[in-house]
Parts: structure tokens; C-alpha cells; sequence
């Protein structure tokens, strides 16, 4: 039998846009989603926007019972920065009394809140003025942190600021799958420089605030694996770890931004606007703990024929389909267990072995129903899924990596972005015909199992 370290946190993560629906009540303003959904209802799977997604506005006490039921000890979600500030100033009471009743009555039930501030869903009346390319975000983000810190910090004692700030920058401002989906190498990364410090910006806040609880951030670690030991390939893969590891996780751990990557902008005519004091702040700032997102890992190779200087990430790196690869065909995501233990490892060995814990793991399914067996899905595929990533995570355990806990993505079926209802991923079910109510899944009675046991 596996086991896992006492007091170890089983749980499962979400978002304030995914999960609550009421997205347009209860005195919210609109995010960058409702406006694109609004403009372009056509990108979005099956037309299904932001709106309404799971209904957690309504029935975040019955959902709270079913974490419960399947024993759970701690949720992460987030906070709706439009729906608590909605013009950037003014408190919406309405939302001060939903997020104080659904944190209260996660403590009610020993369920431990991790609250998070940002998950992809940029306030319009920030984007309006140009969302983070301005550095008034800075400030702006700061605020928001500072009030929710005084509204809710004695129900939260651990926070954290971002939710994979990676992916708001290369979706937005690389790839078109976020507003304002722009291909510009050098916005994102001015988005990136100013998402940093308004990371540590708001870590600052926090330790003004003399909160006592702790501060993190979520960060989506894809460990990139090289083609082969050739230069070129080992080269592909230094680059893309200190683009898309490196960049947020050394700030906000060793207070530093290497050294290395700060080369690797200079010489593609890259390097943000900065002023003078940033360093300071981040050196001053840093996390209590990191939480990992782990889907995939990242194979890469030398490119062929590259811009020079770099247009694309991909000029530095190039994507290599590595022929042994297992897929999840539903989303297109390599399934590489493995990747979990060298991550365990890499925050044992390179980042001082600070506490961090798996904020996100999971593997989304199309037309789950298909699974449908007396009433419930049997998603078996899950249950090996997660077996498979919990060994991996136990072995790294067991060579001394710092790892307090496991969160699936997710606790019921949320909306996914573009994606809609296409992928689900809950221990839960929701029936979108039917209310949105819960059922349970196969894989919701495992973990019940496997946190009885606290291992399987
Ligand atoms: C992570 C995000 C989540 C969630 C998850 C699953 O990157 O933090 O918001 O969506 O991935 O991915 P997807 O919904 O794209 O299938």
C-alpha cells in the first residue's frame, strides 16, 4: 500500500468563472469572457458561454456536502475580482456576503478554503485600458488583493495570487484562445513582466495586511523533455524551461529573475518596460508555498530554419512528437506520469525544497455518458489516471520533495473557456438538462477510498 504523509490535503481545484455561474447578477461586472461570448458566441463549444456554467452562486452548500461525502479536506478556488470590485473601487456587498457564507461553510464542514485571486478573467473595465499590457494593472491588481485579504482573511489562511499566469499570456497574446487573442511575442512579454508584479505586488499586500496565513501562487509546470543529447535539442529545452518554468517560478521562490533568460530577451529584442525598483520588489516579495499544475510535459527539439531574432516561442523551440507517446484523444494531452516525480525533484533539488503541492491534475473526457452504467459513470480511465500520477508523486515524496498535497481538476463538471461542457472532468457530474444537478462518478467513490485510507 501507498501512503501518504498525515495531515496531507486531498482535494480538488476550480474557478470563480467555471464553477458559479450568475455572471451577469448579482451586481458583477463583465469579464473579458462575457464580452467575447457576447461579440463572438460562435468560437465557444455548442455556443455555451459564461453565464451560467455549474450554478456554484446557488448551490455551493449542497456541493460543499459532496466534497464531503467523498472526502475531501480542502477546495481551491477563486475569487471573482469583477463580481467583489466591480468598476475597481467600490465593494459589491452582495458579493462580500456569497463568498463569507460559501467559505464559512467550507470551515463548517472541515473542508480548508485555498483561495485564489485570478483565474484568467481580466474585469472589461480593466481590458478597456488595455487590461496587462498597461502597468496600471499593477496597482489595480494590488487593490483587489488588499481588499479581499481584509475581507475574508480571517475565513482564508492560504492564498494564492495567480492561477497559471503562463496561460493568460500565451493565450491572449500568442495562441487566440483568450481576449484579446493578439500574436505579439514581445506584448506577452510585457503581459508577463506585469503579471509578475502584480504578483508581487499583491504578496506584498498580504505581508502589509499581517494576514497570518500563508501566500502562493499556482503555476502550470510542463517539464520540457529534449529529442535527443544533441546540442541544438538540449538547447530547445533550456529555453523552453526558462520561458515557460523558469519565468514565474525563480521570481517567486528565489526572488529572482535568472539571469539566463533575461539574456535570452535581450538578444531577441524581447526585454519589457521596466522601472527602477522593480528588482527590489521582487526580491522582497516571495511565496510561502507553490502549487503545481501538471497536465502534460513538453517535448522539444532544436527548430529548423529559425527567425532570428525569435518571432514565436517556436523559433526557439520546436515541438517534437515523440512516437512512444499515450494520449488523452479527448483533449489532445500526452498523459506522462513520470513528469510528476522529476517535478518533485526539480522542487526538492532547485527550489530550496519550499512546500508545494498539486494544485491540478486531472484528464478531461468527451460524452462521458457513453460511461453511463446503472445511474452512474464508470470512469475507470480516471481512477488508473490518477493511481498512475500518485505513484509517481509518492516516490518523489519518498526522496524528500516537500509536497503537501493533491488536487484534482475537478470537483463537478465545470466549463472549460472555449471548450464549453465538451471535456468533463468532475468527480461529479452535472446534467445540463436537468438543473445542473450532481451525481457522483466512479471516480468520486475511489477517492473516497483513497482518502479514508489516506493512500490505496
Ligand atoms: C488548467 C486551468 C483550468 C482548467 C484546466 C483543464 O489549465 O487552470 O482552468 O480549465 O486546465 O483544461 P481545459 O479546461 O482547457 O480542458
Amino acid at each position: 500500500m501507498i501512503k501518504f504523509p498525515d495531515n496531507f490535503l486531498w482535494g480538488a481545484a476550480a474557478s470563480a468563472p467555471q464553477t458559479e455561474g450568475h455572471s451577469l447578477l448579482n451586481g458583477k461586472s463583465e469579464t473579458t469572457w462575457d464580452k467575447w461570448f457576447e461579440e463572438k458566441p460562435e468560437l465557444f463549444n455548442q455556443g455555451q458561454g459564461p453565464q451560467n456554467t455549474s450554478n456554484v452562486y446557488e448551490m455551493y452548500h449542497e456541493d460543499i456536502l459532496n466534497m464531503v461525502n467523498i472526502g475531501m479536506n480542502s477546495y481551491r478556488t477563486s475569487i471573482s475580482w469583477a463580481r467583489l470590485l466591480p468598476d475597481g473601487t467600490h465593494l459589491n456587498q452582495e458579493a462580500v456576503e456569497f463568498y463569507r457564507s460559501y467559505f464559512q461553510d467550507m470551515l463548517n464542514e472541515g473542508i480548508e478554503p485555498i483561495i485564489n485571486l485570478f483565474h484568467f478573467d481580466m474585469p472589461w473595465w480593466l481590458m478597456e485600458k488595455g487590461g496587462w499590457e498597461n502597468r496600471q494593472s499593477v496597482d489595480a491588481f494590488a487593490y483587489y488583493a488588499q481588499i479581499a485579504f481584509e475581507q475574508f482573511g480571517d475565513l482564508v489562511h492560504k492564498w494564492t495570487t495567480f492561477n497559471e499566469p503562463m496561460v493568460h499570456i500565451e493565450s491572449g497574446y500568442l495562441y487566440g484562445y483568450h481576449y484579446p487573442a493578439i500574436v505579439d511575442f514581445k506584448k506577452a512579454v510585457q503581459v508577463g513582466y506585469h503579471t509578475l508584479l502584480a504578483h508581487v505586488s499583491a504578496v506584498k499586500a498580504f505581508r502589509d495586511s499581517y494576514n497570518d496565513g500563508k501566500i502562493g501562487i499556482i503555476l502550470n509546470v510542463s517539464p520540457a523533455y529534449s529529442k535527443s543529447n544533441q546540442a541544438g535539442d538540449l538547447q530547445a529545452k533550456t529555453y523552453s524551461d526558462l520561458l515557460s518554468v523558469k519565468s514565474f517560478l525563480d521570481p517567486a521562490v528565489k526572488g529572482t529573475i535568472p539571469e539566463k533568460l533575461i539574456k535570452l530577451l535581450t538578444d531577441n529584442e524581447l526585454s519589457p518596460k521596466v522601472e527602477s525598483g522593480d528588482r527590489q520588489l521582487i526580491n522582497d516579495n516571495r511565496v510561502d508555498f507553490v502549487g503545481i499544475n501538471y497536465y502534460q510535459p513538453r517535448r522539444v527539439q532544436a527548430p529548423i530554419n529559425p527567425n532570428k531574432p525569435a518571432k514565436m516561442p517556436e523559433d526557439l523551440f520546436a515541438n517534437y512528437d515523440w512516437p512512444d507517446k499515450k494520449i488523452n484523444p479527448y483533449r489532445g494531452w500526452e498523459i506522462y506520469p513520470e513528469a510528476l516525480y522529476d517535478i518533485a525533484l526539480m522542487m526538492r533539488d532547485e527550489y530550496g525544497n519550499i512546500p508545494w503541492y498539486v494544485s491540478e491534475n486531472g484528464m478531461g473526457v468527451a460524452d462521458e455518458e457513453r460511461f453511463m452504467d446503472d445511474g452512474m459513470i464508470d470512469d475507470q480511465y480516471r481512477i488508473d489516471f490518477i493511481k498512475e500520477h500518485l505513484e509517481q508523486l509518492h516516490k518523489g515524496i519518498a526522496a524528500g520533495s516537500n509536497c503537501f498535497g493533491y488536487h484534482m481538476w475537478t470537483f463537478v463538471d465545470c466549463w472549460s473557456w472555449l471548450n464549453g461542457y465538451r471535456n468533463r472532468y468532475g468527480f461529479y457530474r452535472v446534467d445540463l438538462n436537468d438543473h445542473f444537478q450532481r451525481s457522483v462518478k466512479k471516480s468520486g467513490l475511489w477517492f473516497k477510498e483513497l482518502t479514508r485510507n489516506n493512500g490505496f
